[in-house]
């Protein structure tokens, strides 16, 4: 393996590692046939740059890619401690400011090419950045099942670029000393959705769950939990899960189009988002969040390292 050189960014406190040079040859296909070849040939390469002990379990990993449209400002492959996402709000915003930081793009709008469609990007600072997400839909409403220890759990499912289960006021109250308890919540739901043989379209496993609860700052309009492949818990309010949450709120008439949604995290911070409707009626919604550079760093694959791919519980 080359080095690799990564820039670390926070956005609403949630972590992205892009890998800007160093990560592997995937050649030229659409981002969906790169993330499939990442996944079959590279997988040592994702756990090598996020898992410990270069990384730990809510790194979130974003590798640039060029675009197969040159029109278009970059391509995005994310992935996690355990494997590959379809699209990551807060990475994109992470990757919109991290590329400003390195001069490759100004402010204004900007394409990003994901494994599940194009995204577009308005990065109105150097730390602020709307970006205008893949149209997203609520699948499946008001679906009941058992979780052990909890009873009967009632939520949607939706998708946001990733499939999410979405429920209101399942287990502890959403405050920081509860994480260790709504994960594990959060964990039994997901079991339980297996289980039952809930599943979004075609089958796609729900590999995000969603617990909302009442805000805590004023302006916001919810409060949420989300549970990630890995069993980490996304510190900021989730681009995908508040996408998500957007196309139940719509499908519900909770929302309107145009109207504003601030969504609030775990750990208090916060998305302001909104949708509009396309020309087929489809939700698109818009994330407004900051991200910030933290390091620029050069990872090493040493063959003696007996961690060289990583660790992870
Ligand atoms: O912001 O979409 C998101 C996201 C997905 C997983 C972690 N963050």
């Amino acid at each position: 393996m080359k080095p690799m050189r990564v820039i670390d960014s926070h956005t609403e406190g949630e972590p992205t590692r892009m890998i800007v040079s160093g990560g592997p040859d995937l050649g030229t296909g659409s981002m969906a046939e790169r993330r499939a070849l990442f996944r079959e040939r590279f997988d040592p390469v994702r756990s090598f740059a996020v898992d410990e002990p270069r990384g730990h379990e809510a790194m979130v990993g974003a590798l640039l890619c060029e675009p197969v449209d040159r029109a278009h400002a970059a391509g995005l492959i994310f992935f996690n401690n355990v494997g590959f996402l379809g699209m990551c709000g807060h990475a994109t915003i992470g990757a919109a400011v991290t590329l400003h930081h390195m001069g490759r793009i100004g402010l204004g709008r900007h394409c990003f090419e994901t494994p599940v469609g194009v995204v577009s990007v308005n990065l109105l600072s150097r730390h602020a950045v709307e970006i205008e997400n893949v149209a997203s839909d609520r699948y499946l409403s008001t679906v009941s099942v058992t979780v052990p220890g909890l009873g009967q759990v009632t939520g949607d499912v939706a998708w946001g670029g990733n499939w999410f289960f979405l429920t209101d006021h399942a287990g502890p109250a959403l405050t920081m000393k509860n994480i260790p308890e709504l994960t594990r919540t959060a964990e039994a739901i997901k079991r339980a959705l297996a289980e039952a043989g809930i599943t979004g379209r075609d089958g796609a496993e729900i590999d995000h769950i969603e617990i909302f609860g009442a805000p805590e700052s004023p302006g916001a309009r919810s409060r949420n939990f989300v549970l990630c492949p890995g069993s980490a818990y996304d510190r900021s309010p989730c681009g995908t899960g508040t996408s998500a949450k957007l196309a139940c709120l719509a499908a519900a008439g909770k929302l309107q189009a145009g109207e504003e949604w601030v969504q609030e995290s775990i750990v208090g911070s916060r998305f302001a988002a909104r949708y509009r409707l396309d020309d087929e009626g489809r939700i698109i919604p818009t994330i407004t969040g900051h991200a910030f550079v933290v390091s620029e760093a050069t990872l090493h694959a040493d063959p003696d390292d007996p961690f060289l791919h990583g660790f992870r519980r």
